[in-house]
This record gives C-alpha cells, structure tokens and sequence, in this order.
C-alpha cells in the first residue's frame, strides 16, 4: 500500500488548518496582577500554535506540562505536545530552577523562538503557566500571539487559602476536584476542607463506623429561613479512598488539603452515632437546621479522648498536610457548667475562672491542648478558629481570624502565626448585593466584589515582625443555603479572582483597572463553563453607555 498517497490529503489539512487559523493577542496583566511585566515592544512575538512543544525534563514539570496542555486544549483547540527534549525552536520550557527565598516566585521569559517559565519550585512553574493560559483572552480556534518580553512575579502571602463546607450540604466528590480546579486558577495553595459538623460527618474513619453510618445522614432539613421542616433523608460521606483520590488531585495542582475536624463544638453528628461521648447521653439527632448547637462533646469524659485520639490516626494517615486544622469556634458551655463530670475535670485540673477567661474556656483550652499534643507527635502542627485565645493557647497553634480582625492582629501581637478570614470581607456564604440575590446566609452585610477587593490584612500600626505573623487570607464558602455545585461557583466567583489579589498582589490597589483584569477573566470561566454573578459586569455596561 502506498502510504504516502493515504497520507498526503491528512497532512494537506493539517497544514492548512494550521495556517488558516487566526491568532489572538495574548495580555499578561492576568487575576491575580503579576508583581512586574516588562514587554520588549520591538521584539516579535512567540506563537503558540499545534506544532509548539512543551518540554519537561522531570516527572514533576510533567504533571505542570499536562494540565497546562488540558488548559490551552480548552482555550484554542489544540493540544500541543509534550516532550523532554527542547526543539531548536517553538517550544515552551518548564523548569524550576530560578531558586530565591519565596517558593512560589516564577519568571516567563518569552522572544520569537521560545517560552521558559522558570520557578524558585515547580508549584511556581504552575502559577507562570497559570499566567499564560490566563493571558489568552478566550476560548476559540485560535493559535496565541504572546508579546516578547518578561514577567516576574511572587505573591505576597505564602497561605492563600479557601474554605469549602461539605458537611451542610454533601458535594460529589467530582464538584469537589472542580472547586480544587476553580481554587488552582487563582493561585491558590490551600483547601481548607471544613468535612465535619452537626449537621452530617461526612469523612468516612474505619475504626469508628458509626460517624458516617448514622452521622452522615439527617432526616430532613430546615427549609430555607422558614421554622418548617422536610423529612426527605439527606446524606453522603467521603470513603478514604475518594478522600485519598482528592488529596493527590490537590497536590498535582499543588494544593495542600487541611481538613477541619472541628471540636469540641460543632460534634452533633458524632453525638449522634456515639451519644456517650455527649454530656446528657443523648439521644441526639443529626442536626436538621443552621445554628449553633448547644450539644458538645463531654470534655470531662476520657473515652471523649480516646474517640478524638481515633480520629486523628486515621485524619493524619490521609492528609499529609503539616497543618491540621481543629476548630474551636461556637462552643457554648450551657452543658460542660452542669455536668458532673466536665465540673470534676475543671476540679481535677484545678481550672479557675479569672478576668480573661472562665473555668469552662479554660476546659476547652485543655481539649485543644490534648490534641494539639497528639497531633504535634505525629509531626503536625494545628490551627484554630480565634475563640481558642479566649481559654490560653499555646503560640505555636495557628489563629483563623473570623469574627472580625481583632482574634488575628491580637494573635499576631502575641507572636502566633494568624490567616485572616474576617467574615465582613470574606465569607462568601454573603449575599453579593441587597437585592436580586439567591438566598443566603442570614447575618452578615452584602459582600460584594469590590468590598473583598479592598481588604487589607496588614493593619498599617504593624511593626515588620508582627506583620509577618500574618501568614495569609482566606475566604469562606460555608454551604447552609448552597445546595448544589453551580450555586458553590455563583458565590464563589468573580469574588475568589478579588480574593485571589487581596492574597497575591503586592503594590496598590486599583479597582477600575481590577474590573477591567476580571472581566478577562471572566472568558476563561465561559470557557470553563463556570457559573459565576454576571451582574456586575452589566452595570458597568450600563454606567458607561
Ligand atoms: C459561623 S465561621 C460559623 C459557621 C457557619 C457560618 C455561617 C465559623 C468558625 N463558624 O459554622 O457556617 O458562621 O456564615
């Protein structure tokens, strides 16, 4: 048979494909804005097209080259090659060799022949190729023209967090690897993974079955802000092996998962499989409604330990993350001031309510305490919401500032590290606007774009050493009134692309010029089918007819 007869049409077409296709400018002031773009205006531009190379010399620049060439697949219709030896010419080149104190610092060097993308660590390497595929400006079938020129970059907060709640409403775990996508677009390193509460457990843990056996299913819910309620069963956990599944569909995106257990607050569902572990003894239901509920696990119970123990072999076997996140926020001590055996423990320890804090704060203090001690043999540190200061906590224990500012810039004075996730800026559980908005959670002022745009973490009073305490910025997605993915996207963005800058973006601020970034943006999230608050961009329309 004569194959080049068969073959000559095909080619024929590829080539004409090839030159047919038009090109696009690519721009490189992206969400977040890289920290410097320099452009050589006379130099010519790389063009990206179906014959350009990627070339990765290592299994990790691997992993960065293959989602880079899924992402630009999604952008332009072709899916350029990946080998790991450079061609004379037409090649992007990954490498993390570029070395410097921050881990994520990256630079893109691009002239005619070809593009490097050099970071201090290959999760840098990722951000640059992050920039890049952002600087497309769209999807279509299209080859890229990326102006000749460099960039330099390096965010300026090294946790740059999200919170996702999958315990008030159960997300499959696909959502949650596309949230993880969603996240990595925006630079972000850590999914704060908040799996447990009272209204479902939802982390399957072998040696104690009954956590999702019976604690991963409520009978009905509270229906939306009335006092009624329906008796439709809701449930779903993570098996591990779906939890060690999302774990490394973080990391190749190089992102650290930090799961929440929150204690000894927030326990109703484990109450509800174990009801010893509770100070009455139950019985107690997995919560059907949004609060704060007053049934906490019994701190003056040593079997309450022990299940706490039980708990963390199994959270610290499937997260490798150093940090371990433990709750502590919405405790009420209604039950631990009655109960003989919570009184007993305050006696025996020899607790004592003074001007800063009760007997019973002091209690909780202890229960962090065990766990943070068992979780520090294990090599982990913890973090904690900032009520935990209220009782004592020792300084190695990280602060999530929520209830405002105050709980981090007093953690960061007293020399803790802090995130800050002031609710006033950063819960996305907040309407984005006071009308013609979903139903949302119901405290809290409208949260929107341009209010968590201008959120600044470091208070202007701060010496240098202070400020660095202030280790990141997260934002929270707590899920009472999400209940399905799309509505996750819709909360979440264009706020995460605010937050995203808030977290990376070094130098000042300008919202105008923001707008114009996101609104970019905003074709790669078409292009991603995401579902995002349109709104905004339309009164802009509108204002500047
Ligand atoms: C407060 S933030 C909570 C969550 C709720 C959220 C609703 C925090 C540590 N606790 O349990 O879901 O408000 O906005």
């Amino acid at each position: 048979m004569n194959f080049s007869k068969l073959f000559f049409p095909v080619l024929a077409l590829a080539a004409a494909s090839c030159s047919d296709r038009p090109a696009v400018e690519a721009d490189y002031q992206t969400v977040p804005l890289p920290e410097n773009i320099s452009l050589s205006a006379d130099a010519a531009a790389f063009k990206f097209n179906p014959k350009t190379r990627i070339v990765a010399t290592d299994s990790a620049q691997t992993v960065n080259a293959g989602l880079f060439a899924g992402y630009v697949n999604t952008l332009t219709g072709f899916s350029p090659e990946i080998t790991d030896k450079a061609p004379v010419n037409n090649y992007i080149r990954l490498k993390s060799t570029l070395g410097g104190d921050n881990a994520d610092a990256y630079t893109i060097t691009v002239n005619a022949d070809s593009i490097v993308v050099d970071g201090a660590t290959p999760a840098a390497t990722f951000y640059g190729l992050q920039t890049l595929r952002k600087a497309i400006p769209g999807a279509g079938k299209h080859d890229v023209l990326y102006p000749a020129g460099t960039v330099t970059d390096s965010p300026r907060f090294a946790y740059r967090g999200t919170l996702f709640d999958t315990s008030r409403h159960y997300f499959s775990p696909d959502s949650v690897k596309m949230f993880i996508d969603m996240i990595a677009l925006h630079n972000i390193n850590r999914f704060h993974w908040h799996i447990t509460d009272d209204q479902g457990w939802r982390l399957e843990i072998k040696g104690l079955p009954e956590l999702t056996e019976k604690g991963s299913v409520r009978t009905g819910t509270i229906i939306d802000k009335t006092e009624e309620y329906d008796s439709i069963p809701y449930g779903g956990f993570y098996t591990q092996d779906e939890v060690r599944d999302i774990v490394k569909y973080a990391a190749d995106r190089h992102i650290t998962v930090i799961p929440e257990i929150d204690l000894p607050g927030h326990m109703q569902a484990a109450l509800a499989s174990y009801p010893e572990l509770g100070c009455t003894g139950g019985p107690y239901e997995v919560w059907r409604r949004w609060g704060v509920s007053d049934n906490v696990l019994c701190a003056g119970n040593d079997s309450v330990y022990t299940f706490l123990d039980k708990v963390m072999d199994e959270v610290t076997e499937l997260f490798p993350s150093e940090y371990i996140h433990i709750g502590g926020d919405e405790c009420p001590k209604k039950h631990w001031e009655e109960c003989p055996k919570c009184q007993a423990k305050i006696k025996s320890l020899g607790l004592k309510s003074d001007s800063h804090s009760t007997a019973e704060q002091k209690l909780q203090s202890h229960v962090m305490t065990h766990v943070a001690e068992y979780l520090a043999k294990k090599g982990r540190k913890v973090i904690g919401w900032d009520e935990i200061l209220e009782g004592g906590v020792d300084t190695s224990t990280v602060i999530m500032s929520w209830r405002g500012t105050q709980g981090g810039i007093a953690a960061a004075q007293a020399g803790h590290d802090a995130i800050m996730t002031p609710n006033q800026y950063m819960y996305f559980d907040f309407r984005q606007a006071d009308e013609g908005e979903p139903i949302a959670a119901n405290w809290g002022d409208a949260l929107p774009l341009e209010k968590v745009y201008s959120y600044e973490p470091i208070p202007d009073e701060f010496t240098p050493e202070q400020a660095a305490h202030i280790i990141g910025v997260q934002a929270n997605l707590w899920c009472e009134y999400i209940p399905n993915y799309r509505q996750a996207e819709y909360m979440e963005m264009p706020r995460i692309g605010a937050l995203a800058e808030v977290q990376w973006t070094k130098g000042p601020k300008d919202f105008d010029a923001f707008m114009k970034r996101i609104e970019r943006l905003t074709k790669i999230y078409d292009a991603e089918g995401y579902n995002y608050r349109k709104a905004y961009f339309e009164t802009q329309a509108e204002t500047a007819e």
